[in-house]
């Protein structure tokens, strides 16, 4: 959490940083006046207050499980722990201990696209993707940490790690005793296979791009619960966030090995990205629940895994509920069917259902509480940069005027935000957002953050002067080299209302300056690969930039392929120059415990970011957290987004519903069959 420094001494600093930066723009203009909708009330505490590792006297299991062991399908719960599993502290659990038994119910948008998230598939979204994976270090519950004991992320599969004097070695050390949830063991043999066979592979779309993680760290293997990374340069505590989710979490290499074209000559990188369907489950998994019913557009179901590695103070091993289901229907669905009663869960993201959900939410027998957190979803248009990987003079030219500043102040200039908004959700909602963090991030400062208001003269003024006419007179400027009509296909995910809304918005105002856009929806589920692949020319999305270290290769310049929308061309990286800044930023930042220098890292790409439109910003709004009310030990301070998602933070292992509540499982006694 950064230290909120004197308005005074920030206001100097970021003075200087601007009047640092000769540029075309007279006055950086200030974001105008936030009002806050946040409603959460918690307290803060001690990241050793939340959980610890231990051996405790004596286990317990999950009722239904004894019948397994006394079959000799399982052994003993005492042999399926580690010899210190993760202990979670009663005090911290809002609910206390909770009762066995029960079905959690998601509602989802996305659709699994496969379980080899080593390879970079995501299995839906919406917590699925956290329901089976576990990382080395976990954000999500930071969120509750008091500001003086905000040294980095907390503990997960890594128990603890220490640096060298230099703090350019970091030992890792594992939980002994993990099991995967076939039974297999877990341990460095996955580090290894994680990080060589996948990360350092640059055939392997990883979600840690090869020499991206500090400056290019290298892997050490020092026994079976022991590794170490050697970075480059000093670093801090801070590039270990880069080790939690989506980043950080091993696969089963006793499964994929054998599918990896560096253990198995016939395989290739496409079948090796495949090997874990999403119709092919169950898989071995490290997370608290095992996918193993997979009915497409329907639903997915998990069961409990007999070898999760954590427990509550009483013994008990978690999770306490049996089976969680994911639901496949839409995004909007979910906020619905939360406020129905039909699913347990929905981080309310979709503006145009505030005001009904909020109504429906305020009666007394509502199934769930709305209460909104800061405002951490905003949208951006990503412009393509890579004009060395342009194909055909139009492209070569458009992308050309992309990488030009006035241009993307055009842009901006053009859109009215406020408009933007309210088109999404008449009301209080929407913020203007001009990229980069988030105004909900601990690291966000209005006043380092350039403002663009809505002018559309000084758009056209700007695309004048950039010898962009309208030659044909049909209404749509001419490139000056082409002279082909200036038309920007901007693709979008078809599941998302707000996304539309927003494009149609967006090419209604541009097109008042002489831009046309032409919308291109994708099915979610392609979504990534096709913007992975660099073939676009423009996106308009949803973007979670809160903290410089997570998904950084989807926000910033730190590798050849990273952002997706500034791929390296065949004749090298074609930088900017404020994103060579950017780099370095973040580099400095990972170096750093430092929260005051932190923040004026933060600071600093904050302006970058949006005095230059590296996106063009958008709108942001708040989101609540909705959980059925009969769904225990999901803290009412959890916010949808701070450090990770509020999947990840509310710690859905610790969940429970009171046995007369729960809802009837639909693989009742069972557990994954591998
Ligand atoms: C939350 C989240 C949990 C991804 C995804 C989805 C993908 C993006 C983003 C959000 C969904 C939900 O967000 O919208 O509320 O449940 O899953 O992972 O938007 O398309 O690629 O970054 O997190």
């Amino acid at each position: 959490m950064t230290l909120r420094k004197t308005t005074l001494q920030r206001s100097l600093m970021t003075g200087a940083c601007i009047a640092a930066m000769a540029t075309t723009y007279a006055t950086a203009d200030q974001m105008p006046a936030e009002r806050s909708l946040s409603g959460l009330q918690y307290e803060l505490i001690g990241r050793g207050d939340i959980y610890s590792y231990r051996a405790l006297d004596s286990y317990n299991q999950a009722p239904f499980l004894d019948a397994l062991v006394s079959e000799g399908k399982l052994p003993p719960v005492s042999e399926r722990l580690p010899a210190e599993p993760l202990v979670f502290s009663t005090a911290a659990m809002s609910d206390g201990l909770g009762e066995y038994g029960g079905v959690f119910r998601h509602v989802i948008g996305g659709r699994p696209e496969g379980f080899n998230w080593l390879a970079g598939q995501h299995q839906g979204w919406g917590g699925i993707n956290m329901a089976v994976q576990e990382c080395l270090v976990r954000q999500g519950p930071r969120w509750q940490v008091k500001a003086e004991d905000q040294s980095g992320p907390l503990p997960n599969l890594a128990k603890s790690w220490e640096w060298n004097a230099e703090m350019t070695e970091l030992t890792m050390h594992l939980v002994e005793g993990i099991k995967w949830s076939d039974g297999d063991a877990f341990d460095t043999d996955d580090i290894a296979f994680w990080w060589n066979d996948n990360v350092e592979n640059e055939n392997v779309a990883s979600r840690i791009q090869a020499g991206s993680f500090g400056g290019g760290a290298k892997l050490d293997v020092i026994d079976a619960y022991t590794f170490k990374f050697t970075f480059p340069s000093k670093q801090s505590n801070t590039v270990i966030e880069g080790l939690a989710y989506i980043q950080g979490c091993p696969g089963p290499s006793h499964v994929l090995k054998a599918s990896h074209p560096t253990y198995n000559a016939s395989a290739t990188y496409d079948s090796y990205l495949n090997a874990m369907p999403a119709d092919n489950v169950p898989y071995p998994v490290l997370g608290a629940w095992v996918p193993v019913e997979h009915k497409a557009d329907e639903i997915v179901i998990l069961r409990r895994n007999p070898y999760y590695w954590k427990v509550d103070e009483a013994g008990n091993q978690l999770p306490y509920i049996n089976e969680m289901h994911f639901k496949l229907t839409t995004w909007d669905d979910r906020t619905t069917q939360a406020l129905a009663g039909t699913g347990d869960w929905s981080n309310m993201e979709n503006p145009g259902n505030y005001v009904e959900a909020l109504k429906q939410s305020q009666d007394p027998n509502s199934p769930v509480s709305a209460k909104f957190g800061p405002r951490t979803l905003a949208w951006r248009i990503e412009l393509n940069f890579a004009q060395n990987l342009a194909e055909g003079a139009y492209d070569k030219e458009l992308r050309g005027l992309f990488r030009n500043t006035d241009f993307r102040a055009a842009m901006s200039h053009a859109i009215d935000r406020d408009a933007v908004g309210q088109a999404l959700a008449r009301g209080p909602f929407a913020y203007p957002y001009m990229g980069g963090f988030a105004s909900g991030s601990p690291y966000y400062h209005a006043e380092a953050t350039h403002y663009t208001p809505f002018d559309q003269g000084k758009a056209a003024e700007l695309l004048a002067g950039l010898g962009l006419k309208d030659t044909d007179g049909n209404g749509v400027l001419n490139l000056p080299e082409t002279g082909e009509d200036l038309v920007i296909d901007m693709t979008f995910k078809s599941q998302r209302t707000d996304d539309r809304k927003q494009v149609d918005a967006v090419t209604s105002q541009l097109a008042e300056v002489g831009i046309r856009v032409l919308p291109k929806s994708v099915d979610e589920t392609s979504f990534d690969p096709m913007r992975n692949s660099g073939d676009f020319t423009a996106i308009l999305q949803r973007a979670n930039f809160i903290l410089p270290t997570r998904e950084t290769c989807g926000n910033l310049p730190v590798s050849d392929i990273c952002p997706a929308f500034h791929l390296t061309g065949a004749d090298g990286r074609d930088m900017m120059d404020f994103e060579v800044e950017l780099a370095d930023l973040v580099q400095k930042f990972g170096s750093t415990d430092d929260a005051a220098a932190q923040s004026q890292y933060a600071d600093r790409m904050q302006t970058l970011l949006s005095q230059n439109y590296y996106n063009i910003g958008l709108i942001q709004v708040p989101a609540a957290l909705l959980v059925n009310k009969r769904v225990k030990n999901a803290h009412p301070g959890t916010p949808v987004f701070m450090y990770e998602w509020a999947e990840d933070a509310v710690i859905r292992e610790r969940l429970w519903v009171p046995a007369d509540q729960q809802t009837e499982e639909l693989l009742p006694g069972t557990i994954a069959e591998y």
